[in-house]
């Protein structure tokens, strides 16, 4: 294990007691849930006693299976999610969930760590589950998310499942941080059958039609079957390791209310994870994970260093200058660089000499 407490100072949140007490972090990896629900807090916060909780516990993860659900507001992700716990409790696993932007007004769900409390799992000690309001966290949801996932998969849950409004075109991709992700479509809002044109499939390992007790489930359920048999059977993002099978989309239909099809999709999830591994896809997705989080995190300083630039006299004449077409924004975007390698961005000055010699060249 790194230890990157160092420069930080112990992760912890109390002052120093005479006796010697394990950290939180040591106190989460040995099992004890207060603890972990105190780190996710922190890394919820964006804190830095979080960041360095997030920081030892990297190298204790990689164990879980993480499991994306989303889908469309109201769909029945957070009860679908429920059924799930309960076919994993009843074959012994543990489960760790994250649940971003629950419950959103207009659906009239309740949040999923509502039901659990109110169900059958509160007191369970091998079900944990965290909610997370997107709002309010500006661009670190995504960070947030991966980190919490991390946290549950590091204290030892298996599967970590993430729920998430959206699907693709939401603010966080689920996708990019999840083994296998199950798309949840609905009977009767008509636009099922769009939303995968658009991109769903390359995102869902499993379609799942939800609330299958409902009129149209049956229908919808073979409009999927008919698309998928339409459907490019290769697509880019899922492109199989050569020399081994893709896996073949499944369409499911569940309903959360009557237990219909829960355990169909609890084995289709195992068989789509036996399958990354057996084909070494599991190996492709990891990398594609990792570069997709180093890109965010990436993004994400370079957006904090632009942040504020606008404040800047030379920025905000360039902008005028640009707006009047005196300059082009090519030529603009030198006084931007110029500014930003004065607050400290070093990348940004040899940009700014890279652009004046190709400018200059012209
Ligand atoms: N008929 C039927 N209704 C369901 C089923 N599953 C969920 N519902 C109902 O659908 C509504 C929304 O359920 P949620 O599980 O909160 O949906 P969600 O997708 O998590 O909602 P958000 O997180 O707010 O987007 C609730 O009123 C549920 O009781 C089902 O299998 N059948
Ligand atoms: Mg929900």
């Amino acid at each position: 294990m790194t230890d990157v407490s160092a420069g930080d100072g112990p992760v912890t949140d109390v002052p120093p007691p005479a006796t010697p007490r394990q950290d939180l972090v040591d106190r989460l990896l040995a099992g004890d849930r207060r603890a972990l629900a105190r780190v996710l807090t922190r890394i919820e916060n964006g804190d830095r006693v979080g960041a360095a909780a997030s920081a030892r516990l990297y190298a204790h993860g990689g164990r879980a299976h993480v499991v994306g659900v989303t889908g469309p507001p109201g769909a029945g992700k957070s009860t679908l999610v429920g059924a799930l716990i309960g076919a994993y409790r009843e074959q012994g696993r543990s489960v760790g969930v994250v649940a971003v932007d629950p419950s959103s007004p207009m659906s009239g769900g309740a949040t999923l760590g509502d039901r659990i409390r109110m169900g059958a799992w509160h007191g369970d000690d091998q079900v944990f589950v965290r909610s997370m309001a997107s709002r309010g966290h500006g661009g670190g949801v995504a960070r947030a998310t991966t980190d919490l996932v991390d946290a549950l998969d590091a204290a030892g849950f298996n599967p970590v499942i993430v729920e998430t409004v959206g699907a693709g075109q939401g603010e966080i991709d689920v996708a990019a941080l999840t083994h296998t992700t199950l798309l949840v479509q609905v009977p009767g809002t008509g636009d099922a059958v769009q939303t995968l044109k658009a991109g769903g499939l390359e995102v869902g390992d499993i379609l799942v039609v939800g609330k299958g007790d409902l009129p149209g489930a049956a229908g919808l359920e073979a409009d999927l079957r008919g698309m998928l048999t339409l459907a490019e059977p290769d697509p880019p993002s899922r492109r199989a390791v050569p020399g081994q099978d893709a896996w073949p989309v499944r369409v499911i239909r569940v309903s959360a209310q009557t237990q219909e099809g829960v355990a169909e999709l609890a084995d289709a999830i195992d068989a789509h994870r036996a399958h990354l591994a057996r084909s070494g896809e599991i190996v492709t997705r990891l990398r594609a994970r990792a570069e997709a989080t180093l890109l965010a995190r990436l993004r994400a300083l370079l957006e904090a260093q632009v942040a504020g630039t606008t404040a800047d006299r030379r920025v905000a004449d360039a902008v005028a200058a640009v707006a009047a077409r005196t300059r082009t924004p090519d030529e603009a975007l030198a006084s931007v660089l110029t500014v930003l390698a004065e607050r400290g961005a070093p990348w940004a000055g040899a940009a700014a000499n890279n652009r004046s010699a190709s400018f200059g060249r012209r």
